[in-house]
């Protein structure tokens, strides 16, 4: 058993940004996937301490509440800055990626193929137009959202629009994102067990097609 332990039900959820994480800077984790069958006897049992998941250990911590464990592993691994503007960039961009998230997800857990067709059209177009901006205000876009490396801004954004977007609607990219596109490509051939982890990796038990 690693020392790092991710808690998590056997889903891409909200721990699919963690688990990319840790295998894009490749520190080996026990990955404990909580059948929902278990959950009720988990939930009573402390193990998460605001009685939700994801919950990390690390360092002898056991840590809660996602953005909050990305931020604490992306400075772990010097995937952060300490300058109050990049902090800026990169934390308005994991807002909006919960933004994105929430209002997707009902439709995703509803099946609302009506629904989800219409935000395709109307909502995703226009914040991936804005996160192509973000991605062009550093470096002309041929880098990282922030600075010279990947912070969370980049994992936060990768996995969200990697594991329900793309899967959805590849062309979606190249008609209002295309250098959005081609960071994604540009964060998977950074790293070797990233790379191997998406190629191989189980499909989410809870995706709307599945
Ligand atoms: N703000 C929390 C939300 C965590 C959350 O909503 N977890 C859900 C799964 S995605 C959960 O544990 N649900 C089970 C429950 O509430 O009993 C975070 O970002 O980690």
């Amino acid at each position: 058993m690693s020392d790092i332990v991710v808690h998590y039900f056997d889903l891409y959820g909200r721990a699919e940004v963690i688990r990319i994480l840790l295998h894009y800077v490749g520190v080996p984790f026990t990955d404990h996937r909580v059948q929902f069958s278990e959950w009720p006897e988990v939930k009573v049992s402390g193990l998460a301490e605001f009685g939700q998941l994801p919950v990390v250990d690390i360092d002898g911590l056991r840590l809660a509440q996602t953005r909050s464990i990305v931020r604490y592993l992306c400075q772990k691994y010097n995937l952060y800055t300490s300058n109050p503007q990049d902090i800026y960039w990169i934390e308005s961009l994991c807002d909006l990626i919960d933004d994105m998230q929430m209002y997707i997800a009902n439709f995703f857990w509803t099946k609302d193929e009506e629904g989800l067709k219409k935000t395709f059209s109307d909502k995703i177009p226009d914040w991936l137009q804005k996160i192509e901006a973000r991605l062009e205000r550093n470096n002309a876009g041929q880098g990282f959202f922030v600075g010279d490396h990947p912070t969370n801004a980049d994992f936060f954004v990768f996995s969200f629009l990697y594991n329900y977007i793309l899967v959805e609607s590849p062309d979606i990219f190249d008609l209002n994102a295309p250098k959005v596109k081609q960071w994604m490509t540009r964060l998977i051939e950074s790293s070797q067990s990233l790379k191997t982890y998406l190629e191989t990796r189980v499909p989410s038990s809870y995706y709307y097609k599945g």
